[in-house]
C-alpha cells in the first residue's frame, strides 16, 4: 500500500520526496497549495495540526495500523527505521547523522526561510533583518564548507541528513550565495543533484 504524502514544491516537501524516491517506497502525492491557504483545510489539520508541509500517512505503521506524521526531521526519521536505509546502524555513526539532521531542522532551514523572506517576500524591505539572516546563512554555508571538507557526505556515507540539507542548498540563488564561494559545498551538491532519485524527488509536486 502507497504511503501518501501531502506536499508542496518548497525545499521541506522536497526533502521527503527525495527519500521515498531514494527508499523506493510507493507514494501518492497530495498537493496542499500554501499559498491557498490549503494547509489551514480541516482534513489536512487533523494529520499536520501545525498546518505546514510535509505530512504523511503510511497505511502499514510500525504496528501494521495506519500512522499520520507530520515534521520533515521526524518523517525522514520514521522512513530511513521503515525500510533500513541511509541512516547508519552504528551508534556513533547513527549519532552523527541525527546531529547534522537536527542542525539542518534547526538551522540550515529555519535560518535559510527567514532570509527568504525577507529577501523576497516581505512587504517592506528591512534592511536590518536581510543583513541578519543573509550574514547568518553565510556563516552556517562556512559551517557547512568546513565540515564537508573532512568527509564525503554530512554522516560520512549518504544519509537522510544530506537528504534534509540538500533541497535547501538548491534554493542558494534565494538566500543570496554562490555556491562557488564554498568549494566543499559545491563538489557535494553537484554529487547529491545527479543522483536520479533526487531529480526525481525535486520535481515533485510538479
Ligand atoms: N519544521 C517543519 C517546517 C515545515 C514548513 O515550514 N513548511 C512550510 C513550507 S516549507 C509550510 O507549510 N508553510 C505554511 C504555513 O506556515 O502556513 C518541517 O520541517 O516539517
Amino acid at each position: 500500500m502507497s504511503i501518501e504524502l501531502y506536499t508542496w514544491s518548497t525545499p521541506n516537501g522536497r526533502k521527503i520526496s527525495i527519500a521515498l524516491e531514494e527508499m523506493g517506497l510507493a507514494y501518492s502525492v497530495h498537493p496542499i497549495n500554501i499559498t491557498k491557504d490549503e494547509q489551514f483545510a480541516p482534513d489536512f489539520l487533523k494529520i499536520s495540526p501545525n498546518n505546514k508541509i510535509p505530512a504523511i500517512v503510511d497505511p502499514d505503521g510500525p504496528d501494521g495500523k495506519p500512522i499520520a506524521l507530520f515534521e520533515s526531521g521526524a518523517i525522514l526519521l520514521y522512513l530511513s527505521e521503515k525500510t533500513g536505509k541511509f541512516m547508519p546502524s552504528n551508534a556513533r555513526a547513527r549519532y552523527d547523522a541525527l546531529q547534522w539532521l537536527m542542525w539542518q531542522m534547526g538551522g540550515f532551514g529555519p535560518m535559510l526561510g527567514q532570509a527568504h523572506h525577507f529577501r523576497r517576500f516581505a512587504k517592506e524591505q528591512v534592511p536590518y533583518a536581510i543583513e541578519r539572516y543573509t550574514n547568518e546563512t553565510r556563516r552556517l554555508y562556512g559551517v557547512l564548507d568546513k565540515h564537508l571538507k573532512e568527509v564525503e557526505y554530512l554522516a560520512g556515507d549518504y544519509s537522510v541528513a544530506d537528504m534534509a540539507t540538500f533541497p535547501w542548498a538548491a534554493r542558494h540563488e534565494w538566500h543570496g550565495i554562490a555556491l562557488e564561494d564554498f568549494a566543499s559545498v559545491k563538489r557535494w551538491y553537484d554529487a547529491i543533484a545527479a543522483r536520479p532519485a533526487v531529480e526525481k524527488g525535486m520535481a515533485v509536486p510538479g
